[in-house]
């Protein structure tokens, strides 16, 4: 069985959507599951924005990982379109995966997200992550918290950084889907075009190199995209969007060697990824309050 919408007996498929407060390590944990990097990280909150799914495959099942926002109160437009997606992957899956950090007591936005997850008659599982960060002690404290929020069975103590109790993880999910299709060809990884997997790792160096409100202030999108010298190298020209004149010059930083180590290192991964040669061009451009403006939301895909 090979082709999308075919099914076998015994084959299982299905969703799971990675629901958690921002910064849990959702999507260091999608790409742990994929083994590949599809979705970007940070180590400041509300990295992702857009729903990015993750495909494994195996002889037995596929299994579709859905990143999405972490669950927050929103505040703006764009937040407020982030958590309204969160809230449609949620009707739409087969599975949720509910990630709190090993390190931290579960506190009030944890709850939040349990008394949703009550609500919902999906199957649940959790993975307490980033256990590389604590001892057995403190752990054992977290379960323990986790019965009494109704979690007893479906815990597994993971570190997507590390690896640890990945493929553990990776079978229980599998065995959670019900016997289903292939929706994507054998050996997708993700959905996510391109273009948008380049404009994201932009994003994610230039939320690397900045602080404070800035990495909020992001946005970038490809312009342009195509082959150049005969095909030998991929010309892509992209913008950087800030919301305020004064973070132009922290993007560019002095001689614009921020932008450089920006659009290498971006380069760099971007290469290794989709094993073409890239060529890119990056601007700076001012959008004042672009979190709030629906038409730039709708052309960032958001
Ligand atoms: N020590 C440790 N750090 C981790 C682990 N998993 C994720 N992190 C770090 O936690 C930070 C947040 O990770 P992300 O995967 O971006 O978190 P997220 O939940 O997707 O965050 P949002 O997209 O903002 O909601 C990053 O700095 C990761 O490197 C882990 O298992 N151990
Ligand atoms: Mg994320």
């Amino acid at each position: 069985m090979n082709g999308v919408g075919e099914s076998s007996p015994g084959f299982r498929s299905g969703y799971v959507a990675l629901l958690g407060r921002p910064n849990v390590g959702k999507s260091t944990l999608v790409n742990a599951l994929v083994d590949r990097k599809v979705s970007i990280t940070s180590d400041k909150p509300q990295t992702t924005r857009h729903r990015v799914t993750g495909v494994v495959t195996t002889d037995d099942y596929q299994l579709v990982l859905l990143d999405i926002p972490g669950v927050q109160r929103p505040r703006d437009q764009l937040t407020e379109r982030m958590q309204a997606r969160v809230e449609q992957t949620l009707t739409e899956v087969d599975v949720v995966l509910f990630i709190l950090p090993a390190d931290e007591e579960p506190g009030p936005g944890d709850r939040f997200i349990a008394d949703r997850l009550a609500e919902l008659r999906t199957p649940v599982l959790v993975a307490l992550n980033k256990v590389d960060l604590v001892g057995e002690g403190p752990l054992e404290l977290r379960r323990e918290t986790l019965r009494r929020m109704g979690f007893a069975d479906g815990v597994f103590a993971v570190s997507a950084l590390e690896g640890t109790g990945v493929p553990a993880l990776r079978v229980e999910l599998s065995e959670r889907l019900p016997e289903g299709p292939l929706y994507f060809p054998r050996g997708t990884k993700t959905d996510q075009p391109e273009e948008l997997l380049i404009a994201e790792l932009i994003r994610e160096q230039a939320i690397r190199v900045t602080q404070d409100e800035v990495p909020h202030s992001l946005a970038v999108q490809v312009e342009e995209m195509a082959p150049r010298k005969g095909g030998e190298l991929v010309y892509v020209r992209a913008l950087i969007y800030v919301e305020r004149d004064s973070q132009r010059p922290i993007l560019l930083g002095e001689g614009g060697e921020r932008i450089k180590e920006i659009g290498s290192e971006a380069r760099r991964e971007a290469e290794a990824l989709l094993g073409s040669k890239f060529y890119l061009d990056l601007g700076v451009k001012v959008r004042k309050r672009w979190r709030r403006d629906s038409s730039m939301l709708e052309r960032l895909g958001l």
